[in-house]
């Protein structure tokens, strides 16, 4: 999965992506790693030789104006599918919420501009030769252009922006979009931000609280003092959590004496989709999956006790997976 960081100049992108990406990481992608604690506990049960998180890349976009993104940047994050965007809330210059709705206007009035651009050449093309025209897709475009003119991102919108014909688009409006509102330490505590709204979500943390704390050696320590400070979780569990949310994601788990892995997968996809995430022979040669939920994993503290006692399922191709779920895919090779 690959997110953007973007924002206005001065914002605290770039100390955003520090604390994200781990002190002195060079350059501005890193991939990293999803916490996920169910790990541990599996680890401890097969002591694998080792254990793979999923990863998110984090690419940090710099630049855009102390008002706008701008042209560059704009076409820069079509090829991303979720968007931070960092908030300047704690130098007292800017008003947030004038930011947020500036964005929020420039990734709308881009998509305007694309599908204008769209139909136009579709009308040409209509007069030109008719065959060559496809009116469901010119109905789409205007319902969509119908929706952006109303000042609406398309995210509102899922089902209408993930149609086939309109989906090669990739319209920035109607990326996920998680504001990460930079508040200064001091005011942290009280810090409400807005309420989360269909493919928008908000986190508050402070840019460069979080970086110096992305630099403590020690996890616990870094706990302990996050917790004085009425902190929940760092900035980086924060925000892969709320992304999470907004992609609509949920985890599942694999283990084994060689590996045990955490892997993402849309929430509502069934076993066969997700064999095809570990690899594409897996799904291929599908046969069976042996699902043990999570709560019955805590529960058993082992698959022989849950074998025994009847949790530890066979499921076929259709099943629909569930956050935590521990899968062992059965296949022909
Ligand atoms: N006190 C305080 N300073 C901050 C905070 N966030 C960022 N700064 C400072 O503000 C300046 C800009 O932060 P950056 O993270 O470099 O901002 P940026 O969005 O990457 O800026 P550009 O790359 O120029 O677009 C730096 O000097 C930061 O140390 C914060 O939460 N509190
Ligand atoms: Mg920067």
């Amino acid at each position: 999965m690959k997110t953007a960081i973007i924002g206005f100049s001065g914002s605290g992108k770039s100390e955003l992506f520090r604390a994200l990406a781990g002190p002195g990481t060079p350059g501005n992608r890193a991939m990293v790693k999803v916490p996920e604690p169910r790990l541990e506990p599996l680890c401890d049960l097969f002591k694998p030789k080792k254990s793979t998180h999923t990863e998110i890349e984090f690419m940090n976009l710099p630049g855009g104006g102390s008002s706008s993104l701008g042209n560059k940047i704009l076409s820069d994050i079509r090829g991303f599918e979720c968007l931070l965007v960092v908030l300047d809330a704690y130098s007292g210059t800017q008003d947030p919420i004038a930011q947020l709705n500036a964005i929020e206007a420039e990734l709308i009035i881009s998509d305007l501009a694309v599908i204008e651009k769209k139909l136009e050449r579709m009308q040409e093309d209509k007069k030109k030769a008719k065959h060559l025209h496809d009116p469901g897709q010119e109905e789409m475009l205007t319902k969509a252009r119908g929706i952006l003119e109303q000042d609406r991102p398309l995210r509102e919108y899922p089902d209408l922006a993930a149609r086939d014909a309109l989906r090669g688009f990739a319209f920035l409006s109607s990326k996920p979009v998680l504001y990460a509102w930079n508040v200064a330490e001091d005011s942290l505590g009280g810090f409400k931000t807005p309420l989360d709204s269909t493919g928008m979500g908000h986190v508050a943390f402070s840019a460069r609280l979080e970086r110096e704390l992305s630099e403590l050696e020690d996890r616990q320590e870094l706990l302990e003092f996050m917790q004085e400070l009425g902190i929940q979780g760092s900035v980086l569990d924060r925000v892969i959590s709320r992304a999470y949310d907004l992609l609509g994601l949920i985890t599942f788990l694999t283990v084994g004496e060689k590996e045990v892995c955490s892997w993402p997968l849309k929430r509502g996809k069934n076993a066969w989709e997700a064999a095809g995430v570990i690899h594409s022979d897996i799904q291929k040669g599908f046969i069976r999956a042996e699902v043990l939920g999570w709560e019955d994993f805590v529960a058993c503290k082992s698959f022989k006790k849950a074998r025994e006692q009847g949790v530890l399922r066979l499921e076929g191709k259709e099943y629909i997976v569930r956050d935590g779920d521990i899968i062992t895919f059965r296949f022909n090779v």
